[in-house]
């Protein structure tokens, strides 16, 4: 028999090779590669439009429109920040000499306690950059009173929440346009990408221009350069497939929300596995799909995941371990482990199990049953399973 191809927590959506061709024939054309250039123009409009934002600059990673972003608002000094998310959040502060101050995670969403945010603020902090971790909105109303009552900036880490929408006053909006600024990344694992890209969305348009002096080294124009600015600019080429990728980025979110519903299906009973809730006012992207292994789940988290990887499914543990773990970081007084017990139990149960467009509903089923045998003491291997009628859980 065919040895079974190895399933991975996500595979990369492409459009049609065919329908990026006269795109790629264009730049061939034109010449023009990058440095704002036609789809770079193109593309920033059609992503404001398509993700009802007003402003947005383009980068070529969310790190580095991370780093750039704390740069544009003149952060200094502390920032208060999650321990529970991917390096980047972190390490775009260390980047621009800022320290991070970690604060513990709300239980039921994983993402910033906003209750804990005053009690970590000092003299010295400027910022908050909390993220929408898995692409669940943070509290942003109550992050917003913390900030405005200490006249703090803050920059939403938004590189999991492409499309994700919130109900505010009767209407669909974007959560991209709280906070001062929003960090989004197009990288190949996320559920929009552009091979590598991020973006920046602003407020307004004087924030977006020193935005974009700031990505392009900090020129303004031939001879003058007003700030120590990097190279972050978003070449033509990324550009062009983003444009072609977002006439099908609907239709990945939507394929991705009936696995979401399949795994939610033959999940619900597990002993032990608790998977996140999501408020009935919003719009998921389903961009992960995180389920919880406490106490109760018999072969616990690392067996689980020992066990999928020797079916070949490669789940994932994001956000294990937390970034207050990593050495850089530990010897920060906000990382002592005993003040961050909920990220620290998040990050001992967490797997993230496969989920993207391609994946088949078989697969779904198949690691739903191995996820479901790990539950018993007894079994050790997947029991075979129908599965059920497909639930719509939106
Ligand atoms: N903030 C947050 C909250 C983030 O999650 C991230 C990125 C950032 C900031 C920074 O954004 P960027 O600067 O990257 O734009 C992955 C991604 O590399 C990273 O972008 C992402 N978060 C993080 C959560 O996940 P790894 O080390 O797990 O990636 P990797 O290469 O192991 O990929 C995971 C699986 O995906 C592979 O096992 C196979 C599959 N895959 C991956 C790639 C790259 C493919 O099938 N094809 C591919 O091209 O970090």
């Amino acid at each position: 028999m065919a040895a079974r191809k190895p399933i991975y927590v996500t595979q990369p959506e492409l459009p049609p090779l065919e329908e990026f061709l006269p795109y790629l024939r264009q730049i061939w054309d034109a010449r023009l590669l990058t440095n704002s250039g036609p789809f770079h123009q193109m593309f920033e409009a059609a992503l404001c439009e398509h993700l009802g934002v007003k402003h947005i600059s383009l980068f070529t990673n969310a790190t580095i429109a991370l780093v750039t972003a704390l740069q544009s608002l003149r952060i200094t000094g502390e920032v208060i920040t999650t321990p529970y998310s991917f390096v980047a959040t972190a390490h775009s502060l260390m980047w621009n000499g800022i320290k991070p101050v970690f604060v513990d995670v709300d239980p039921v969403t994983l993402n910033m306690d906003a209750a804990r945010i005053e009690a970590a603020i000092t003299p010295q902090t400027t910022a908050i950059m909390p993220i929408h971790c898995y692409g669940t909105p943070c509290d942003v109303e109550a992050i917003q009173r913390v900030a405005d009552n200490y006249n703090l900036k803050i920059i939403y880490d938004a590189a999991h929440a492409f499309g994700v929408r919130r109900e505010e006053g009767g209407m669909l909006r974007s959560v991209l346009n709280h906070g001062d600024l929003s960090v989004l990344s197009f990288h190949a694992t996320k559920v929009f990408n552009t091979f590598e890209g991020g973006a920046i969305i602003s407020p307004d348009a004087k924030t977006k221009q020193r935005i974009d002096h700031l990505k392009n080294f900090g020129f303004v124009d031939e001879t003058t350069v007003v700030a120590t600015g990097i190279n972050g600019k978003m070449s033509e080429f990324n550009a062009a497939l983003g444009l072609v990728q977002l006439k099908h980025v609907d239709d990945a979110i939507a394929r991705r929300g009936a696995v979401e519903a399949r795994y939610r299906a033959q999940l619900g009973e597990v002993q032990g596995l608790r998977m996140l809730q999501r408020d009935a006012g919003m719009t998921p992207n389903h961009s992960y799909f995180p389920v919880l292994l406490g106490p109760g789940y018999a072969l616990g988290r690392d067996g689980l995941y020992k066990r999928l990887r020797e079916e070949g499914v490669m789940a994932r543990r994001y956000f294990y371990p937390l970034i207050s773990d990593f050495p850089m970081y530990r010897n920060l007084p906000s990382a002592d482990p005993a003040l961050l017990p909920v990220a620290r139990a998040a990050a001992d149960q967490v797997l993230c199990l496969p989920i993207y467009p391609a994946l088949a509903d078989a697969d779904v089923d198949r690691i739903a049953a191995i996820v479901r045998s790990g539950a018993s003491r007894r079994s050790t291997a997947a029991a075979p399973v129908s599965p059920p009628a497909l639930a719509i859980v939106d």
